[in-house]
């Protein structure tokens, strides 16, 4: 059974971290992993910076431009609800998506810079729930280490041990924490067995979250 059974639905399958985690790299992994299973599956992620919201983001992470805490918190949220009514079609018509960030990196990032969760969370609901979260767990001192940061803005490591506090604080006993310190391969392993789990859950007819 694919695409056809109407009962039949892709998995929102989100990976957070810390920036140089490692989520960029696994998420294409998995992406081989399921199409080389024959799952229908796209690799998204945010910000995408593709859209004229994204490159004003993009012009903010690159120090490009200055704006207000509180407005490129919504631009981040904006570029997630401008994808909002596509990510609800691929999902219903069986496609899985691997998403590299989420509203979680947007409470996690926005928070760290001293905004309320609350208020951080507010723009974010009515987004569609994951099925599954994937966090990514290394110590903001360990992922400095990983080939130094590219210069973006929040690539510095007072800030990350910030977001860091905030991931801790945010997540929840749903989501699945994974040693980002592992060799590649058994990190690689570990997020195959959960995302497939997740991925013939759904399959099966799951309500979604949301
Ligand atoms: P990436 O393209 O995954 O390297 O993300 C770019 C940077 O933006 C990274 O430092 C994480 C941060 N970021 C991602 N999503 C959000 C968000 O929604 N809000 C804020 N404030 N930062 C975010
Ligand atoms: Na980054
Ligand atoms: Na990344």
């Amino acid at each position: 059974l694919s695409g056809g059974n109407s009962e039949s639905r892709g998995a929102l399958v989100v990976l957070e971290g810390l920036d140089r985690s490692g989520k960029t790299s696994q998420s294409s992994r998995l992406l081989s992993y399921l199409e080389g299973l024959g799952h229908s599956a796209e690799l998204w992620r945010f910000p995408d910076r593709s859209t004229d919201v994204g490159q004003m983001i993009s012009s903010y992470l690159s120090n490009k431009s200055q704006l207000d805490d509180h407005m490129i918190h919504l631009l981040f949220s904006a570029n997630r609800w401008e994808k909002r009514s596509l990510m609800e079609t691929k999902l219903k018509t069986g496609t899985t998506l691997i998403v590299d960030r989420y509203s979680y990196s947007g409470v996690a990032f926005s928070s760290a810079k001293g905004l309320g969760v609350e208020w951080c969370k507010a723009p974010e609901v009515g987004l569609l729930s994951p099925d599954l979260i994937l966090y990514l767990d290394i110590q903001p001192e360990k992922a400095t280490e990983r080939g130094g940061y590219g210069g973006e803005r929040y690539e510095q490591l007072e800030f990350q041990k910030k977001v860091s506090q905030c991931y801790q604080v945010l997540h929840d006993a749903s989501w699945k924490i994974v040693d980002a310190c592992q060799p590649m391969k058994d990190i690689e392993k570990q997020l195959q067995e959960l995302v497939l789990e997740c991925v013939m859950t759904c399959q099966k007819g799951k309500p979604p979250a949301n």
